[in-house]
């Protein structure tokens, strides 16, 4: 009955999974993506190289870290809802869920790439969970410095460059001191147990942000209480606060949110949705002009490319271009799902607190298509009405 993950300790989405799998008492082995099995076995399934990338006891193979959540989820490990029951508290899940995945990208790499005095020793050695086994020191270096080189080159498309980086430190300063003040009160995101908020944003608070040399050290100084949280979203034991398990099953209210939430979610406004703003309306200008592209066409992406090119909009008084991720769509169709699965009134409440902070075009920001996952690959969807 043992799960297998496909993973890399450094690796921001593998973080999001394996979080999951270990806070809730999954069974699983960790193998290197750099192992022949996850090369020669796994890969050929799945048809690209990407991780995290689990296989069951039963041998099915499943690549994506939401999905793996939701399978394991079905399967009935959640020790608590991973998916709060009240509608409010639900969409706000989604929106970290999305926020987490792809609004930390500045921080991440630039925490990770512009600091190599430092970071570079680590970075080396947690990068051979990438490389075969055995190899030559030698070899081992060039193939180091091609990984590295690539991921050095996404950190600009992902919009961090020499204009920038000052004003990634000044947002991601701004995201500690919001996110400390709203742990030290809070264990987790949503309140007493973690949620898909928590295993969102795990992914790069931990595996950057919370791992690498420089960031750890600014974490530890400067935000205590999120340290702790990145402890305990990776710890097997529950963890219980029992100032915070209040009576509805241990997750906020609703009808009365914690102010450290809204401001959080104002962030969220403020720094995330001009740029899913963008890649909906940069996407849907590419969709325009490719009408010939048929339902069930693979959109090719990798994690730092695809056809979609880059994105132009106004961060923090920077005009700046990211590159344009279809997978990040997927995220987004769940939050406007998951909106659209509630009833009028509900609707109608979630608007008013969405709008309150902010955030309440994200409901209208929608592709043409729709953006669905089919054999562990992203492909475009019917037309949206
Ligand atoms: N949607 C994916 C994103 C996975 C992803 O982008 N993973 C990165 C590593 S953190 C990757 O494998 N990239 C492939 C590459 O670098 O070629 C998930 O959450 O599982």
């Amino acid at each position: 009955m043992t799960y297998t993950l496909y993973g890399m300790g450094a690796s921001l989405y593998t973080a999001r999974a394996r979080s999951y799998m270990r806070m809730n008492a999954v069974p699983f082995t960790e193998i290197k993506a750099g192992s022949k099995e996850f090369t020669e076995e796994i890969v050929p399934q799945i048809g690209r190289w990407i991780i995290p990338t689990m296989k069951t006891p039963e041998g099915a193979i499943i690549q994506d870290g939401a999905d793996i959540i939701d399978h394991l989820d079905a399967e009935g490990f959640s020790k608590n809802p991973i998916y709060p029951a009240d509608p409010k508290v639900l969409l706000i899940a989604h929106l970290f869920e999305l926020f987490g995945s792809h609004g930390l990208l500045r921080p991440a790499m630039h925490y990770r790439w512009n600091f190599d005095e430092v970071n570079l020793p680590f970075l080396r050695e947690t990068f051979r969970d990438v490389l075969p086994s055995g190899m030559p020191d030698k070899e081992e270096e060039a193939v180091f410095l091609h990984a590295s080189g690539r991921m050095r080159q996404a950190t600009t498309v992902f919009g961090v460059n020499s204009q920038t980086q000052k004003l990634v430190e000044e947002s991601y300063a701004q995201f500690l001191v919001l996110m400390e003040q709203h742990l030290r009160v809070h264990p987790f995101i949503l309140g007493g147990h973690a949620t898909i908020a928590d295993y969102g944003l795990i992914g790069a608070m931990f595996a950057h942000l919370g791992r690498d040399p420089v960031p750890l050290r600014l974490m530890q100084t400067n935000a205590p209480n999120v340290f702790r949280w990145v402890e305990r979203m990776n710890m097997p034991e529950t963890f219980i606060d029992e100032a915070a398990a209040t009576a509805n099953g241990q997750l906020i209210d609703g009808n009365n949110l914690p102010g450290s939430l809204l401001q959080l979610m104002r962030f969220i406004a403020d720094d995330y949705l001009p740029e899913i703003t963008a890649h909906v309306e940069r996407a849907n200008s590419w969709l325009e002009r490719h009408p010939e592209i048929e339902t069930g066409s693979p959109t090719n992406n990798k994690s730092m490319k695809s056809g979609l090119g880059l994105a132009a909009f106004v961060w923090r008084r920077a005009e700046i271009e990211t590159v344009v991720i279809p997978y990040r769509f997927y995220l987004l169709q769940r939050l406007q799902d998951a909106f659209d699965d509630q009833s009028e009134g509900d609707r109608s409440a979630i608007h008013s607190i969405f709008g309150n902070t902010g955030l309440d075009t994200i409901f209208e920001t929608r592709t043409n298509r729709r953006l669905e996952r089919k054999d562990n690959q992203e492909i475009w969807g019917a037309v949206q009405s």
